[in-house]
């Protein structure tokens, strides 16, 4: 049996010299990834769009020794020519339009990036490597992971899901998920290529975006007990998701490409909370009772709801020896802590934090 602390050496020895290319290296995802692979001994690229991005910045700051390379998952030569450049040994493709409620506004735009963008990562690997083979046996295949999402069970029909269980997506969103996750499981079938779904429940930390309903919930309440403001509206209050630590998840993403056979895993810690709960953990955290603040806005309700979400996570505890080490109300506190900083410096220093109007 391998230890943690011996795992990790283990591991870093393997790794050294390694080149893994990031798509999403901006979001919340990519920059945990990064400084896992990193302290793994990998060199890592992210894969940046746009002439100005400004999150470059904020990632570069969060995460030094990152290289970067330009590519859009709308276009499929720059992928080409990313992936030639780079000549990654791992290729982790996070990038997606990721907010559900948007992939109602934009169903075509998400269809394109979070659909048809793996699609064109798949082939930039296969033309970079040569069209039969991902890559010839001598130098090593490029390994490649795909961002699946639970979002591709939707209307469960079994609970908890696990990596059999049949997919009733409810958004474009998971609609277009899916099929990245079956053209990823075609090409493998299809060309050998060594291509694994990490199919992700729900994964959230101090780095999350402001439009997703934990970090919502984390901002509101650090401004509220700042006085910065009073109210917070929420949504669908009964949903129920399984929600764990985004630095937990990156870590088994990193482990599915390191084994023999490649296969897709559930990732998830297999305990459920409503948003209720997320809601009454952080007003109890800073000693308020969230019913004084917390309004409901039938705006923020969705045309189709994932009512509940809860994985079973048995395959990636067993193969890949993955454990969640953060529990929810934990997480809570830390993303809490985390703004009641962010807020203090906006009430002190006029520092903007981008709130979400979703
Ligand atoms: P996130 O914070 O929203 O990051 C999304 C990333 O995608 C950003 O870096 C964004 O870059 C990039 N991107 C968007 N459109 C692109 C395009 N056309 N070309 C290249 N890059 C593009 O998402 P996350 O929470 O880190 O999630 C990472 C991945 O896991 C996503 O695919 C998401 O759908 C999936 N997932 C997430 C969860 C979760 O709970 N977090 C669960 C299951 C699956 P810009 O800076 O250019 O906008
Ligand atoms: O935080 P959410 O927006 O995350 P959602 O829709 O579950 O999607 C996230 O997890 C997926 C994995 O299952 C990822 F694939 C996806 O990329 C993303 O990371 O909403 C969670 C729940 C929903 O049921 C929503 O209706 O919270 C409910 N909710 C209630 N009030 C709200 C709000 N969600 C948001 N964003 N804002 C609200 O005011």
């Amino acid at each position: 049996m391998v230890s943690g602390r011996n795992l990790s050496t283990v591991l870093k020895g393997k790794c050294m010299s390694r080149r893994a290319l990031i798509t999403g290296i901006t979001g919340q995802d990519g920059s945990y990834l990064a400084e896992h692979l990193l302290s793994l001994g990998y060199q890592v690229w992210g894969l940046i769009r746009g002439q100005a991005n400004p999150r470059k910045s904020r990632v570069s700051r969060l995460v030094s020794d990152l290289s970067f390379v330009n590519g859009d998952l709308l276009d499929e030569g720059s992928l080409v020519t990313a992936v030639d450049k780079v000549q990654p040994d791992e290729v982790y493709n996070l990038a997606a339009i990721s907010f559900v409620p948007m992939s109602w506004d934009q169903a075509e735009l998400t269809t394109e990036v979070n659909g048809m963008g793996v699609l064109r990562m798949l082939e930039a690997i296969r033309l970079v490597c040569g069209l039969d083979k991902s890559r010839d046996g001598s130098s090593g295949q490029i390994r490649f992971y795909q961002a699946s999402s639970s979002e591709m069970f939707g209307k469960v029909v079994e609970s908890p899901q696990h990596e059999t269980t049949i997919f009733h997506p409810r958004s474009p969103y998971g609609v277009a998920k899916t099929y990245g996750h079956f053209i990823t499981r075609n090409y493998r079938e299809s060309f050998d290529m060594y291509g694994v779904s990490g199919i992700l429940f729900n994964h959230e930390s101090p780095r999350r975006g402001t439009e997703f309903v934990t970090r919502k919930i984390s901002l509101g309440v650090a401004q509220i007990k700042l006085g910065l403001q009073d109210k917070l509206c929420l949504g669908n209050l009964d949903a129920v998701r399984d929600w764990g630590f985004a630095g937990d998840y990156v870590r088994a993403m990193h482990l599915m490409l390191q084994q023999d056979e490649p296969t897709d895993y559930v990732v998830g810690t297999g305990c459920m909370h409503s948003v209720r709960d997320a809601v009454q953990m952080a007003f109890e955290y800073v000693g308020l009772d969230w019913r004084d603040h917390v309004v409901i806005d039938p705006a923020l309700v969705r045309p189709a709801e994932v009512e509940t979400l809860c994985a079973d996570p048995s395959r990636a505890r067993v193969e890949l020896g993955w454990e969640p080490s953060v529990g929810f109300e934990q997480l809570m506190h830390m993303m809490v802590e985390s703004d009641l900083q962010h807020a203090s410096r906006e009430r002190d220093f006029g520092d903007l934090i981008l709130a979400s109007s979703w």
